[in-house]
């Protein structure tokens, strides 16, 4: 006999599950403020990750050495991949995927901040996969225990790509950092312009993020934004000094106390900016994904008529 519970029951019961570590998975009952958030931080993850192509395809056809350019290529084409897994994980959450993509087009979606920095240097290439992809891995790492399986799952292979992204900036930055005077001033340069935007990845402070709390409480986020901030500030500061180069912040300083490097104060007016819409390369990064829809349209369609013609030929 089907069994009835009130809403008040079900929440409970579903919390329960989570206490218990137990996986919510697509058919399970959800709160609709659960599914609401898991689309909004998936959906959000997805943009981030093909929008993040962009400042590194930047540098393809400029890579200094064929191995360079193979390596570079194969990473944005992972973002790729991430960028796909994720937007199935959102419609395994009953989004729809066009829509979803349509909300990044008009300026309606957010998604990293960090995208929307230039890249100007070949430099630029090792301070993302070290800073950018190494804070990814910060973050994600956890998500891979994420309450919502499809989310989760997805998370282990994506942070197996960016652990070989991260070790591949690194290895171009401690090149670069090794090099000619101009190469190791170069590696500075795309260290100061990264260091603190890659900060700003992790989200507001605790106390100014309004959807931690919640999203703790359901294990979507298993650490606040500060603690992953923490611990990327005193995994990256020694791998800085073991190049020889320096962090962009006269605060920086190892605590005895605590056991943690104490930092300085990011610029929100500066983060919050560049969320609204308002950093330096914003517009120009949502229009060229914009443009890439329209110019594919024919490539759709064209799919779209042969798998049609497919199908007609094996019912016929
Ligand atoms: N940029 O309450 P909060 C990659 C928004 S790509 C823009 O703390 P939450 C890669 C936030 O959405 C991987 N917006 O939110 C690709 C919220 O606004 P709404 C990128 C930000 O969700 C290519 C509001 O501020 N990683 O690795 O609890 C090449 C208040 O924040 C940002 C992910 O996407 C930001 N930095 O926590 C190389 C990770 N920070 O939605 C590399 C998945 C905050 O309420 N996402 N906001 O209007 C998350 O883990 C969480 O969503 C966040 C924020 C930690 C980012």
């Amino acid at each position: 006999m089907e069994q009835k519970f009130t809403q008040e029951e079900l929440e409970e019961r579903f919390q329960n599950k989570i206490d218990k570590d137990i996986r919510i998975e697509p058919n399970d009952w959800m709160p609709d403020a659960y599914r609401k958030t898991l689309v909004r931080q998936i959906s959000q993850h997805a943009h981030s990750e093909i929008v993040g192509m962009l400042p590194e395809g930047n540098w393809i056809t400029r890579a200094p050495n064929l191995r360079r350019k193979a390596v570079l290529l194969a990473k944005v084409q992972d973002e790729a991949g991430h960028g796909l897994y994720l937007y199935s994980a959102v419609e395994t959450l009953g989004a729809d995927r066009e829509e979803t993509i349509d909300d990044l087009h008009t300026g309606k979606a957010k998604y990293s901040s960090i995208f929307n920095y230039p890249t100007v240097s070949w430099a630029d290439m090792g301070a993302i996969g070290w800073l950018v992809d190494g804070a990814a891995i910060m973050n994600q790492v956890p998500l891979c225990r994420c309450s919502y399986g499809p989310y989760a799952r997805a998370m282990v292979r994506v942070c197996k790509e960016e652990s070989f992204h991260q070790r591949q900036g690194f290895e171009i930055m401690a090149t670069l950092a090794n090099g000619t005077p101009e190469q190791k001033e170069m590696a500075q340069d795309a260290l100061n312009r990264f260091w603190w935007p890659s900060l700003m990845m992790f989200g507001p402070n605790d106390d100014e993020s309004p959807n931690s709390a919640q999203s703790m409480k359901w294990k979507i986020k298993r650490f606040s934004n500060d603690e992953l901030r923490q611990m990327f500030v005193d995994a990256t500061v020694p791998q800085a000094e073991l190049i020889g180069l320096t962090v962009p912040d006269k605060d920086i300083k190892f605590n005895k106390e605590t056991g943690h490097y104490d930092f300085g104060e990011i610029n929100w007016d500066e983060f919050w900016d560049v969320v609204k819409g308002n950093g330096p390369c914003n517009e120009d990064r949502v229009n060229t994904r914009r443009v890439a829809k329209e110019n594919g349209e024919w490539v759709r369609e064209a799919a779209t008529a042969y798998a049609e013609k497919k199908r007609l030929k094996v019912a016929g």
